[in-house]
């Protein structure tokens, strides 16, 4: 027997889909739940070389991934999948569907997508200094498309496609505010931003097709085998979110917090702003970097011109 007894340990919990993930799947997943889990780590760390105020984006990508580690971890366990009646039954299929009545469905995965999805956008969509409730309605269509997937998954009639189809209506409205309202106001926010929101939105909008495409193909219309699955959303997922973490966390190495109009308002810290140092003391921790809200810089529509620091829009 292979050293990974995951499979054999949990058999049965949740119901026995005659389809699902051999060991060469569960042994993927566990790889990604890796991925995930040192990436977290590494985004902590990269936090803790700033200082508290400006470690926000550092946050939410660790958040993204630790979410996206436990994810893996139960489906790697053979664990979050329930068995759902396949519309289309593959007989006689090279992929080895022939016995699939039932195919296991990772509903997971669209805990974690719930969770992380709109973590990404705001990543995104801070970047670019967009206004409050433009992110908001964004990440609420998100949400309406991760649910109508889930929903549409776990039914087994065509009417699953109906549920598709709302979801393509929600990600078109997703797709619109990265790729106009998101991309005009990093622009507006100067170069730096600029070419961070630039190049993660492109990372975002290309690899987010992929999501449907997948669907279709797995949780839709049960063409590719479970184990294909793990390999097509496993990369999708390390490139939507390692990768675009350490992008976005490389080019808000050159963006100031403030000019994004967030808050780098420190009570413990209120020393001279802007003044970074290694030092665990009080005084003097902001860099001078990141001279904070003393350059006459309008930021967002706030003009931050010799306060210290204290503008708040989120
Ligand atoms: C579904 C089906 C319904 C229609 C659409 C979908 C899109 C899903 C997307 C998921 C993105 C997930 C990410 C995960 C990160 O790890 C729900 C599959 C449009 C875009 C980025």
């Amino acid at each position: 027997m292979s050293g990974n007894q995951a499979l054999a340990t949990n058999y049965g919990i949740g119901g026995v889909p005659d389809l699902t993930i051999t060991n060469h799947g569960s042994d993927w997943y566990f790889t990604v739940c890796a991925i995930m889990t040192v990436s977290s780590l590494a985004f902590m760390g990269m936090a803790m070389t700033q200082p508290r105020t400006h470690r926000l984006f550092h946050y939410i990508t660790a958040s993204i991934t630790f979410v996206a580690a436990i994810a893996y971890f139960t489906m790697g366990s053979g664990l979050g999948q329930t068995p759902v009646q396949v519309e289309f039954q593959r007989i006689g299929s090279s992929q080895g569907l022939d016995a699939a009545g039932t195919r296991g469905f990772f509903y997971v995965r669209y805990i974690d997508w719930f969770v992380t999805t709109p973590l990404l956008l705001l990543d995104l969509l801070l970047t670019a200094g967009v206004p409050v409730p433009s992110i908001a309605v964004t990440i609420l269509a998100d949400e309406i498309m991760i649910v109508t997937g889930l929903v549409g998954a776990l039914v087994p009639s065509s009417y699953k496609w109906g549920f598709w189809l709302f979801g393509m209506l929600a990600f078109f409205f997703v797709v619109y505010q990265l790729a106009f309202v998101g991309r005009s106001y990093a622009r507006a926010l100067g170069p730096a931003p600029a070419k961070t929101f630039n190049m993660c939105g492109v990372l975002t909008l290309v690899v987010w097709f992929i999501y449907p495409i997948a669907w279709g193909l797995c949780e839709g219309g049960n063409v590719l085998h479970p184990d294909s699955e793990a390999i097509m959303y496993g990369i999708t997922d390390v490139l939507a979110k390692p990768v675009f973490g350490i992008l976005l966390l490389m080019g808000h190495r050159n963006i100031n917090p403030v000019d994004l109009g967030l808050s780098t308002h420190d009570p413990l810290n209120s020393g001279v702003q802007g003044e970074k140092t290694t030092g665990r003391r009080s005084n003097g921790f902001f860099g001078k970097k990141h001279a904070a809200g003393t350059d006459g810089h309008v930021a967002n529509g706030v003009n931050t011109t010799g306060a210290p620091a204290t503008t708040t829009t989120v």
